[in-house]
């Protein structure tokens, strides 16, 4: 099928160019590496593993595996995102172990894991943002306001840290992220929002900008998901998610004049009506975390979900390209289209393509589908390259400039969802998987079904 071919196409140029980079550079055909991961190489290997296999890329998935047994190298030493690292490294590893039982992905992500440990050595317990992978010493990343660490990034170590515990038999991961959970759940909510900027010294927030995009987004996710992958049974992570989604409906969520849904930021009591491309995860979370509703509530998260997915549309859709600005407005007569230029490329985000898989295997609706091979035709025309697929600096003309970056993400989660999104839903099927933030697969704890097949 098409996705496979632009999955393959992916992989071989940067193979071809890169490998061994984090990312392939199609333009100037040679690889980038960048400064969010510590020093480690390879981004894209781990993250297109698990795509490969699913896609049954045989040779591809080897050649990916071997350069992960005979090159991945984590005695580095330099600069690396806590967050980066584990949703995508430690993350692309686990998946790529449980789709495989090939146990050098599991020992890499062991051996990766412990490395991240020294992070959470604060005196709250909330890990710091950077993290040099050698010494163990940690900060705060300079731009966070007063030291403080993000909300999207240490809410989104749950999942992948839970099963590095269960696979090593260690339950030092697992404290770690249940201490953050503590700390999340009495800390007072400014009306039940969780604001971005938290001090891991002082346990307090320490500004009040609330957003379901950027720097908040996947600490939601994590909730509902630590509920889901935990074989329902995490009811402190369902309740905290039920609350957040109960304040940002009363205070975020609105309608513009046009008649769109869409999610608004808040700062301080103000808000600011723009929603990142980002913030299109949401329409496929709030419909994976309707399905176990009460009727009433399951069909009005239901009715939210698809509202916010089509809003995330038209911002495709008032494109000259077919593809979303990376963030939108509705402000000044702007209805989904980006008001400034620093806010028109798009770099192969996965969100809006995220949400349709999940309104498609929840509702079957064929706009889904259609919406979907709408974006694959887009990206064809607009940012494939001779050696590769390229972000664009500008969705609103027809002959846009590129980025020359095909950033990991794409292999990861943009091409695995739209390849989920039109084949049958037992691949991965979401009874039985959860995918963390960039999209790897991880299995759900069906403890009963566990009980019975022990000895
Ligand atoms: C990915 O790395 C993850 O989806 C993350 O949660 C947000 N940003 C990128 C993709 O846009």
């Amino acid at each position: 099928m098409k996705i496979r071919e632009m999955m393959k196409f992916a992989w071989d140029n940067y193979r071809h160019y890169a490998l061994g980079k984090n990312e392939l550079r199609p333009l100037s055909r040679n690889g980038h590496v960048g400064n969010m991961f510590g020093g480690l190489r390879g981004a894209t290997v781990i993250d297109a593993l698990d795509t490969l296999y699913i896609m049954e890329l045989e040779e591809e998935f080897q050649e990916a595996k071997q350069w992960v047994e005979k090159s991945f190298d984590l005695n580095v030493n330099g600069e690396a995102s806590l967050f980066e690292v584990n949703i995508r490294y430690i993350g692309g590893l686990l998946a790529a172990f449980y789709l495989t039982g090939e146990e050098v992905f599991k020992n890499k992500a062991l051996e990766l894991g412990e490395k991240l440990l020294p992070a959470f050595n604060t005196p709250t317990g909330i890990p710091r943002g950077v993290i040099n992978l050698g010494s163990g010493m940690s900060w705060s990343w300079g731009w966070a306001s007063a030291g403080s660490s993000i909300l999207a990034e240490f809410g989104t170590l749950h999942l992948e840290f839970l099963h590095l515990s269960e696979l090593s038999g260690n339950p030092v991961f697992a404290e770690k992220v249940m201490t953050i959970r503590r700390v999340l759940s009495r800390v007072e909510k400014p009306q039940g929002l969780y604001p971005n900027f938290l001090s891991p010294v002082t346990g307090s927030w320490v500004q009040h900008h609330v957003s379901i995009g950027g720097l908040g987004d996947s600490f939601y996710e994590y909730l509902i998901k630590s509920w889901l992958m935990s074989d329902k049974k995490d009811s402190e992570a369902k309740k905290m998610y039920d609350d957040a989604l109960e304040a940002i409906e009363k205070h975020l969520v609105k309608k513009s004049a046009g008649g769109l849904t869409y999610i608004a930021e808040w700062r301080g009591g103000i808000l600011d009506h723009k929603m990142g491309h980002l913030a299109c995860f949401s329409g496929g979370m709030i419909a994976l975390g309707a399905q176990q509703e009460p009727e009433e509530r399951r069909q009005r998260h239901m009715g939210l979900a698809a509202e916010i997915t089509s809003t995330c549309h038209e911002s495709y859709a008032r494109s000259e390209t077919g593809l979303g600005p990376e963030a939108f407005r509705f402000e000044a007569g702007s209805e989904a289209t980006a008001t400034r230029l620093s806010e028109r490329y798009y770099i192969l985000r996965p969100e809006v393509v995220e949400s349709y898989m999940y309104l498609w295997r929840l509702t079957h609706q064929p706009k889904y589908r259609l919406w979907g091979w709408q974006v694959v035709q887009a990206l064809e025309k607009h940012c494939r390259v001779e050696s590769g697929f390229s972000g664009i600096r500008d969705v609103y003309t027809t002959t846009p400039t590129h980025d020359n970056m095909q950033q990991s993400f794409f292999l990861a989660e943009t091409l695995k969802y739209l390849y989920l999104l039109f084949c049958e839903d037992d691949v991965l099927s979401l009874e039985d998987w959860v995918f963390n933030t960039e999209a790897h697969p991880l299995p759900i704890n069906h403890t009963d079904l566990r009980a019975a097949v022990q000895p």
